[in-house]
């Protein structure tokens, strides 16, 4: 539908309950903290629930302490809103509770989404943060300072500070008008991109000491296990971005990353450089995502999971 539809029937609702997807990044976050103080700005009730835990980087922005598990919610809301997800899995263990409400809103940018609820608005942008700025302004809300610099987490986030192929000059406008709103893109930037904690930089170097090459170097492979991330105190969460790497080396097409979820269940990110579509690749096992960037979920021996997404993507090499 048209973002003028999608906004008239959302401004209806006094009060909405906003979706994260689980193992959330800045972009369904940004977009989340965003839409929950545009809404309190006017007066609306907003809250947010992620299936997962909310790494502690984002703690920067106060509204990262009000995210609570879907399963805590009992009250009812005028609607419920997925931000920055693309299907049903994507909201996790949230989803019996999204599809509850009759009144359901899905904003996401992922060319995957399979348009889960009563009323959707897909459209391919860089970050779902730059949707979300054009559905507030299509509900008369101005983004003050706290609001661009929420957008701006996500715009930043998705985009790699700007630097990947997905970034248009509509990304770069909304950006700027953001800025021009007071919001702070190079304390962001430094936030998401120039810090980390000392457990997770220690887990990046094991990780990357184990890292394999396969089908004459165009494919390289990180695989991260519970151990690893253990015996360097880290958390599952530390290891976003380390598939970045991997993908910068020459030569490389496909970097992909392993990671343990549970015994036995792995984790696939799949990075590519254009020459080969991972969304595909990831479709074909039951994930989803963009071309260049997409995941899944494959059971098994790490060995045998290793084995058949190294074949899936040199098929396509
Ligand atoms: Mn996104």
């Amino acid at each position: 539908m048209k973002i003028e539809d999608f906004a008239e029937k959302l401004k209806k609702c006094g009060s909405i309950l906003i979706f994260c997807h689980q193992r959330p990044d800045g972009d369904t976050l940004g977009c989340a903290f965003a839409l929950k103080k545009a809404w309190e700005s006017v007066g609306k009730r907003a809250d947010i629930v992620c299936a997962s835990s909310i790494p502690s980087k984002y703690d920067y922005i106060d509204a990262a302490k009000t995210v609570t598990d879907p399963v805590s919610i009992t009250e009812k809301y005028d609607a419920h809103v997925a931000v920055d997800c693309s299907t049903e899995n994507m909201i996790g263990d949230g989803y019996s509770l999204f599809s509850s409400n009759k009144n359901t809103f899905n904003i996401d940018h992922h060319v995957s989404n399979t348009s889960y609820a009563k009323y959707n608005y897909v459209e391919n942008t860089a970050s779902c943060c730059e949707l979300v700025y054009k559905l507030l302004s299509n509900c008369g809300i101005k983004a003050d300072k706290t609001i661009s610099d929420c957008l701006l987490l996500g715009i930043s986030t998705d985009t790699g500070n700007f630097a990947h192929s997905n970034v248009t000059k509509d990304t770069l406008s909304v950006a700027s008008e953001l800025v021009a709103n007071g919001g702070n893109l190079h304390d962001v930037a430094y936030r998401m991109f120039k810090s980390q904690p000392k457990a997770r930089a220690l887990l990046y170097t094991k990780i990357l000491n184990g890292m394999r090459f396969f089908h004459d170097d165009k494919i390289a492979v990180i695989s991260i296990n519970k151990k690893d991330i253990e015996d360097c105190g880290a958390t599952t969460d530390m290891t976003e971005g380390f598939i970045d790497f991997p993908l910068s080396i020459d030569g490389v097409e496909v970097a992909v990353s392993i990671l343990e979820n549970k015994p036995n269940a792995y984790k696939i990110s799949l990075r590519s450089k254009g020459i080969v579509n991972v969304n595909e690749i990831a479709t074909e096992f039951g994930g989803g995502g963009h071309i260049l960037a997409s995941g899944c979920l494959i059971c098994g021996f790490y060995e045998d999971v290793k084995d058949k997404i190294v074949r899936a993507v040199s098929l396509r090499l």
